[in-house]
């Protein structure tokens, strides 16, 4: 590998020289069909995976016929035929995975466990601290393996930690630890054979820290200067593929002869696969191939609802924040229509499993999954301990083994602390290597109820801007039904927004039927011919009812449902309708999802326009508590301002 890349022939690599004995004895020491969530040092697994030599080149070239048609650089790959599921560069993420799979095997009742591999440096990171933990409360068959081999990238370990050994951190989360020689690779293969064996037997957890030392600097170009020489001394005498060579011939497994041997067959392996994988094609850019691999494509046809079927009725809406009260007629809640999309999702899915915070006999914050537990039992209806990031991360790993998994977020303001695996996990493992997310995020969302800066966030955007999410945001309790079921049946990760002060206010029409409403395409809610207004979620109970009250203005308006991907068409027709257009929309103006849409109306749909495309958004600032500062930073606080410029233009 050292010579390949000073000849330029593979791209980026981090040597694991000095740490070879733990990724291959570990590797050896699970089951072929066992997944293991290696790391950037760790050529071993794939290696003792036996993935061909000359695939895993053209891998490292960034080569089509590589694992991940040349979009991902050195080992941030996975493939399900190897059971081995890529890193992405942030490191942590990877142990929450393996949580995720090794919940998929409890729950089926396999006799496997799952393998992460984390670096001294990575055990610093949050994904650390909430991966061990939630595999210790959910005693899950999870090996973790902390190769501590000194160093971060410079950082010795006196500036990454305090405590004296790592392994100690497992009393801290209740689980069996064990600190070995990373660098004999018997003693590593004996320790995680029988670590495997324990955590299938007694279904928990466990920590190894393998202490070893890396022979080389943390990538070819950053040296090793910071190291003092007397380390490398030291640790020459502890090379492990040099001491197992002594070993096997000082017990005569092996002659000499016969080391030359292996020696010289394997070089001669690996030229011929070199020349094979030299052989690959120039890249073709393909741009249909590079927008389509970034969803993964449904495979059934789904259960699909005529619109008409869905109508609601004006008179049927109310919303707080409008002032306006109507009579609640006898019909579902928005709450209702999310509560039997879940219900009814989860008879029909048995493989669907849904984690969060105070879920289970608690019923969840808004009380949405309230008599799951005693319906679907615990082990499908899973309360989580405060820890967004491995959740998200385990719900992955659930997708690697063919669940299905919804988080709910408690409230959307908390995906903040998930950021990461729902951006660079969730959003990109299909593009990257062709692994499917089958994840619904749940996002109880937005204001008007007086909950202050993180309670009341409206942070659709954020996830728009994400290639590889999908966003949906229903408005009525039917779509809430229909989206949400056809949320779950997505293979794709999908943010569902449901705006917490329709809950319980807006009540309408939900079919009983198990039904989809289409993702991706948007609800013509009233045609008009003065002004179009175009929005979603609680925009859209603001534009009836201000039409409501307005009844000398003739309004459109086209409810969006989906964010992501938007229904152009539907945008078109509500531009052509009246060439004036207004987006509205509860989220801040600056980023926020009306400067798309403007900017697709003024490129595609000039000519339609009567005047300039307007946006009514909230105020550019954090969303306030006191209820009168709230009603100002909303939206509908300037509705009527925007309507009336718009009519006069
Ligand atoms: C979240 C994050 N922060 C920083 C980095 C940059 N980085 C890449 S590897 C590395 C050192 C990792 O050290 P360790 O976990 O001990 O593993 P080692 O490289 O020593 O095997 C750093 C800082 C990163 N990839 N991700």
């Amino acid at each position: 590998m050292l010579v390949l890349l000073r000849q330029g022939k593979i791209s980026k690599w981090f040597s694991g020289i000095g740490q070879e004995a733990i990724a291959v004895g570990a590797t050896l020491a699970m089951e072929a069909d066992e997944w293991i969530m290696p790391l950037h040092r760790n050529l071993g697994v794939f290696t003792s995976r036996k993935m061909p030599l000359s695939k895993l080149f053209m891998q490292w070239q960034g080569n089509k016929e590589g694992y991940s048609k040349g979009r991902e650089r050195s080992f941030h790959f996975g493939t399900k035929e190897h059971h081995i599921c890529g890193m992405i560069s942030h490191l942590g993420p990877q142990m929450a995975i393996a949580d995720g799979v090794a919940l998929a095997y409890k729950l089926r009742g396999d006799q496997k466990a799952s393998l992460a591999f984390t670096g001294d440096g990575g055990t610093s990171e949050g994904d650390f601290h909430e991966a061990l933990n939630i595999a210790a409360v959910w005693d899950l068959p999870v090996i973790f393996i902390i190769e501590n081999n000194g160093y971060g990238l410079s950082t010795p370990t006196s500036e990454q930690y305090r405590c004296k050994n790592l392994v100690d951190k497992a009393i801290g989360y209740g689980i069996e630890g064990i600190q070995i020689d990373g660098n004999n690779i018997l003693s590593v293969y004996d320790t995680i054979k029988g670590v495997r064996d324990y955590c299938i037997k007694n279904q928990k957890p466990y920590l190894v820290e393998c202490m070893t030392f890396r022979m080389r600097g943390h990538e070819e170009a950053s040296g090793v200067k910071y190291v003092p020489p007397e380390m490398f001394e030291f640790w020459a005498q502890q090379d492990p593929v040099k001491n197992y060579e002594q070993y096997l011939v000082a017990e005569q497994v092996l002659t000499p002869a016969q080391v030359e041997n292996i020696k010289a067959e394997t070089k001669a392996h690996i030229e011929t696969e070199l020349q094979i994988g030299s052989q690959a094609q120039a890249m073709q850019v393909n741009t249909d191939e590079e927008l389509r691999d970034v969803y993964a494509q449904r495979k059934d046809t789904g259960y699909l609802i005529p619109d008409e079927n869905l109508q609601v009725r004006a008179s049927e809406i109310q919303h707080p924040a409008s002032g306006i009260q109507h009579t609640l007629f006898p019909e579902k809640r928005f709450i209702d229509g999310i509560k039997e999309a879940l219900h009814q999702s989860l008879v029909k899915h048995p493989n669907l499993i849904i984690m969060g915070q105070d879920i289970a006999e608690y019923g969840g914050a808004f009380k949405i999954t309230e008599g799951f537990v005693e319906a679907f039992g615990k082990e499908r209806i899973r309360n989580t301990p405060i820890c967004e990031s491995a959740v998200v991360g385990a719900a992955l790993g659930l997708s690697l083994e063919g669940f299905k998994a919804i988080m709910e977020m408690q409230f959307a303001d908390f995906a903040t602390v998930g950021f990461n695996q729902i951006i660079n996990n969730l959003a990109k493992i299909h593009y990257r290597w062709g692994q499917h997310a089958d994840v619904v995020i749940r996002m109880p969302t937005g204001g008007g109820v007086g909950a202050g800066p993180f309670h009341s966030q409206s942070n659709e955007a954020w996830f728009v801007h994400t290639p590889g999410l999908k966003v949906v945001y229903p408005s009525t309790p039917a779509d809430a039904k229909g989206l949400l079921i056809a949320a779950i049946n997505d293979p794709n990760p999908v943010l569902f927004f449901e705006h917490k002060a329709l809950y319980r206010s807006v009540s309408g029409h939900v079919p009983e039927e198990y039904y989809e409403v289409e993702i991706g395409k948007a609800r013509l809610v009233t045609s008009g011919d003065d002004i179009s207004i175009i929005t979603y979620g609680a925009g859209v109970h603001w534009a009836m009812d201000y039409a409501k009250n307005h009844p000398d203005i003739s309004i459109h308006i086209l409810d969006l449902r989906t964010l992501l991907p938007l229904d152009y068409a539907a945008i078109k027709e509500a531009v052509t309708a009246t060439g004036k257009v207004l987006l509205l929309h509860e989220d801040t103006r600056i980023g926020g999802i009306g400067g798309e849409i403007a900017a697709w109306i003024a490129e595609n749909c000039f000519d339609l326009l009567d005047a300039p495309v307007m946006r009514c958004a909230s105020l550019d600032t954090p969303i306030p508590f006191n209820m009168e500062l709230e009603k100002n930073f909303m939206a509908y606080s300037r509705l009527d301002e925007y309507v009336q410029n718009l009519m006069n233009y």
